[in-house]
């Protein structure tokens, strides 16, 4: 596996970074997770974007532009080999002596990109739908770490998985501080009822999965909502289902041991499923592998 570390291809052994990177010191950078389908990144452009956007407020100024880096990844592609795959792009505020100050770092922000192949859900899943919780860590809200940005600090998420793991779940619903529903652990989550689809407005990331949803729905002229939404409300919904670049959409039709419609994916989910499946082979930046 050749990984892209700072300027040149290494081999898996070799890419190593320093410990005194303050991105494993205090979690200090952005990531992304990125898919390839049959030779497509799914919307490259708009992860780049959200990345370059969470550096501009952490204040990590890049040494190369967005192009530079799209380039980057198909290459880290290509050198992998790979068609199918999952990207994780990684950019730290780079080594510096210790202490939280940014100006402790020495300007050089570390660039890191593996492509994978991806592990997916079971397909069980996506036949028959999930089952998830609440748990009671909450999301980080916008006046404290906004989860708009997808910074490399993602403990909050991690302790919310651990509960739900705990329970014996793979996925779980992160309210937010007044007890509205954010999101999941790494995934957005929508509800369908009298046919309007819902999904949070506030207090969650901007998900690129999200986003396509949305389009999608807007095309087949489905009334749309981005709104608070209750845990009642979700409970007493037709469908549900959640959104992620992993994920990519996966019903849900349990929720805290409510069941939700009559127990199966719903309708909508399955016809938003499958326009979902259509768009990413088409949908992206196309890359050839020898
Ligand atoms: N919410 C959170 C908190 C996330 O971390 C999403 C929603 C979905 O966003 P996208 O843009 O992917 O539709 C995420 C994404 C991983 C992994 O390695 C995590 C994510 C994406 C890909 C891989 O666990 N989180």
């Amino acid at each position: 596996m050749k990984i892209y570390l700072n300027g040149k291809f290494v081999e898996k052994e070799q890419a190593r970074v320093s410990v005194f990177d303050h991105g494993l010191l205090y979690g200090d950078g952005a990531f992304e997770g990125i898919r390839s389908y049959n030779g497509l990144v799914f919307r490259l452009k708009e992860h780049i974007d959200r990345l370059y956007e969470t550096l501009h407020t952490l204040m990590i100024a890049m040494p190369i532009d967005r192009k530079k880096m799209m380039g980057l990844v198909v290459e880290t592609l290509k050198k992998n080999k790979l068609k199918d795959a999952y990207i994780r792009l990684i950019v730290t505020r780079g080594e510096g002596d210790l202490g939280l100050d940014p100006k402790k770092c020495y300007g050089k922000p570390g660039i890191i990109i593996i492509a994978d192949k991806i592990k997916l859900y079971p397909e069980e899943f996506y036949q028959k739908g999930m089952e998830i919780i609440t748990v009671p860590t909450i999301r980080n809200c916008a006046e404290a770490i906004n989860p708009r940005l997808k910074s490399l600090n993602y403990l909050n998420n991690i302790l919310a998985k651990i509960e739900a793991s705990n329970s014996g779940y793979l996925e779980a619903i992160m309210l937010d501080p007044q007890g509205y529903v954010a999101e999941c652990t790494g995934d957005n989550i929508f509800m369908v009822k009298n046919n309007i689809l819902s999904t949070p407005s506030q207090g969650r990331l901007e998900g690129i999965t999200r986003d396509a949803v949305l389009q999608l729905a807007k095309q087949r002229k489905i009334e749309v909502s981005e709104r608070l939404i209750t845990r009642h409300e979700v409970y007493v919904a037709d469908e549900c289902f959640l959104t992620g670049t992993a994920a990519e959409i996966i019903p849900v039709v349990k929720v805290d041991g409510r069941v939700i419609g009559n127990g199966k994916p719903g309708g909508l989910t399955q016809a938003i499923m499958k326009s979902f499946r259509y768009l990413t082979k088409k949908d992206g930046v196309k890359y050839q592998v020898s």
